[in-house]
């Protein structure tokens, strides 16, 4: 370009700047927006104007309310879990047969790598934020997040992050990405699918929105707390959702920084993580040292969720309230700590990998106190078995095996073991499926009402949990079963010397995994319709859908809700105290 042409666009960049600071100068109020979901002002007024909101889909196009942002990133995390879910059922048909016979090797690694991004990124952190978004506010009293536009902004990067990472799926010609969630070096930089570069956009994309919500959670927390709300009473799952907005705040922006100079390895030249030059360990201790701490940011908030419904079926209060904050905490500053026991087998010092063995044994300590709490605040309690305590209940059982057996692969010996086998996958899906999505149906089921002023069909809810709780087990166990007979994880096809492993047993136990997958299949379809089908046509809940109104239990968001009800016009249908009535024992 010559002279001219280059001063021509410096001139055009300057206008555009200037009309970027005119157009700010002219934002009156950053922190505007409009406060009402359903009419009804509750909470103190706040001098804002007032006004309805527009309907259908550009309300939801244009919302900046923190219930209905919730509404949505619980939308697009469901649509998430299907699309991995779907995933991971084509990968457990083509393992129920030790030969590739289904799909090829090709396509089962592209499944593999869509699932687990998927599940973490595009499912498990914003499922948490439509927890955290509903909730957070009302129960520390605030009107909305401190910014609520940015708010919006943080989720509506999610859609076109999604795009990106399925584009190897969606875009005809193009291969999946075959990294696995990991994308360990050399192989991510050697592999040329365009589709992983535009996997890495799309992973930058979420991480950039999951910092924009933490550091929103962060302020609104600190500042957006009602004259009520002191640090000594604010809720425990608030207290989890500012540990995690920390950890992210740490966590996240190290992965972005990751995830370019992979970038640029791969397009540019540069030798960061190359096996000449650069150093693929390098790619590891930066990938763990955000992927340790991401596990605790997927399990705190659910273990805040666990916290807070299972005392209201408890009949009593979270026993040692102060000690699980505090476990909290602590296992928010350890999780930093332990990113290197991921590579125990990579030849690092083992001084070095000793400490790592330390502090990796310290970390389940609060985990453990928290169990004991939970376990405590049952013990002799009023115990209700509706379907919200039921999976809390599930929720603690799985959790305790998958962080059994945690500890166990932090131990240096049993790792170099059962390093990259089978083992390993059993125990992060004990946690991740067996207590993080079960504390998450707790929770939807514990607020359902609030949700959708109904009631859902317990029996139906009851046959989900058992599915679920049945699947889980049979799937999991199995695969633990699997780590110790020696079977790798990540093939699509196997097959063993018969005179050290009977691959008869191999294929039982991976025909078990399968058959638990497909009843953990068939009961999401069953929450699935009784979600939406009560939505529709179940029974209007009254006020106190949980019978806590005249215990010390009954939590602000119900009194929220309570507050909503009667503020809203009446329709001078009777009122009927619907619940999912669990016996009391
Ligand atoms: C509390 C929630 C936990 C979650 C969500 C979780 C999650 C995970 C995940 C996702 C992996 C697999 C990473 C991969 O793809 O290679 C993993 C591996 C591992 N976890 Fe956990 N974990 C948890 C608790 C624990 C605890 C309490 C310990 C030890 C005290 C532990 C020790 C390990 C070790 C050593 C590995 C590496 C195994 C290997 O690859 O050889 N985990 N965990
Ligand atoms: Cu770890």
């Amino acid at each position: 370009m010559d002279l001219s042409g280059q001063l021509a666009l410096t001139v055009l960049m300057g206008v555009f700047l200037v009309g970027v600071a005119v157009l700010l100068t002219r934002v009156e109020d950053w922190r505007s927006y409009t406060p009402l979901a359903s009419g009804g002002v509750y909470g103190d007024e706040t001098g804002h104007a007032v006004q309805h909101k527009p309907s259908g889909i550009t309300r939801w196009l244009t919302t900046v309310d923190h219930k209905d942002i919730g509404m949505l990133y619980g939308a697009y995390a469901i649509i998430a879990f299907v699309w991995g879910g779907l995933a991971v059922l084509i990968m457990r048909t083509e393992l129920a047969d030790p030969a590739a016979t289904l799909i090829e090797a090709g396509f089962y690694n592209g499944l593999l790598t869509s699932h687990g991004i998927t599940m973490l990124f595009l499912f498990g952190t914003p499922i948490i934020a439509a927890f955290s978004n509903y909730f957070v506010p009302l129960l520390i009293g605030a009107d909305d997040m401190a910014f609520p536009r940015i708010n919006a902004i943080a989720f509506w990067l999610l859609p076109p992050g999604a795009l990106l990472i399925w584009a190897g799926f969606l875009i005809p010609g193009m291969a999946p990405s075959q990294t696995s969630w990991t994308m360990y070096t050399p192989l991510s930089i050697e592999q040329t699918h365009a589709a992983t570069d535009l996997m890495l956009l799309g992973l930058h994309l979420t991480g950039v929105s999951a910092t924009m919500g933490a550091i929103n959670f962060i302020a609104t927390i600190f500042t957006e707390r009602g004259d009520d709300v002191n640090w000594a009473n604010l809720d425990i799952f608030s207290w989890t959702i500012l540990t995690q907005s920390g950890l992210i705040l740490f966590a996240f922006p190290l992965l972005g920084s990751a995830l370019i100079m992979l970038l640029l390895d791969r397009n540019f030249g540069t030798t960061f993580f190359t096996v000449d030059g650069g150093s693929p360990i390098l790619w590891q201790h930066l990938f763990w040292f955000f992927g340790h701490p991401e596990v605790y940011i997927l399990v705190l908030p659910p273990m805040g969720i666990v916290s807070y419904v299972l005392p209201k079926f408890s009949g009593r209060k979270l026993f040692g309230f102060k000690f699980v904050v505090y476990s909290t905490l602590a296992i928010g500053v350890l999780s930093f700590g332990v990113w290197a026991h991921h590579m125990f087998s990579t030849g690092i010092d083992p001084r070095v990998r000793a400490s790592f063995m330390a502090v990796s044994m310290a970390i389940a300590i609060p985990s453990a106190v928290k169990t004991f709490n939970w376990i405590t605040t049952m013990w002799n309690g009023k115990i209700r078995l509706t379907t919200p305590m039921l999976f809390c209940i599930g929720f603690v059982s799985n959790f305790i095996i998958g962080g059994v057996t945690g500890v166990f692969l932090a131990a240096i010996p049993i790792d170099l073991v059962l390093h990259d086998t089978y083992y390993v996958v059993g125990h992060f899906h004990y946690i991740v499926m067996g207590a993080i999505a079960f504390a998450g149906f707790a929770g939807l089921y514990y607020w359902y009402p609030i949700f959708t002023g109904k009631m859902y069909q317990r029996t139906l809810a009851k046959a989900h949990f058992w599915l679920w709780m049945v699947g889980t087990n049979l799937t999991f166990l199995a695969m633990l079963l699997l780590g110790y007979e020696g079977m790798p994880r990540r093939y699509a096809t196997y097959t063993f010397d018969a005179g050290i492993v009977n691959l008869d047993v191999i294929t039982a136990l991976h025909q078990v995994a399968t058959l638990g997958a497909f009843l953990i299949a068939f009961g999401t379809i069953v929450w699935v319709f009784n979600f939406v089908q009560s939505w529709y046509e179940g029974p209007d809940v009254g006020e106190d859908p949980w019978g806590l109104e005249d215990s010390t239990l009954y939590g602000r968001e119900f009194e929220w809700h309570r507050n909503r009800l009667r503020t809203a016009v009446a329709d001078g249908g009777e009122e009927d105290v619907v619940t999912d009535g669990g016996n009391e024992e």
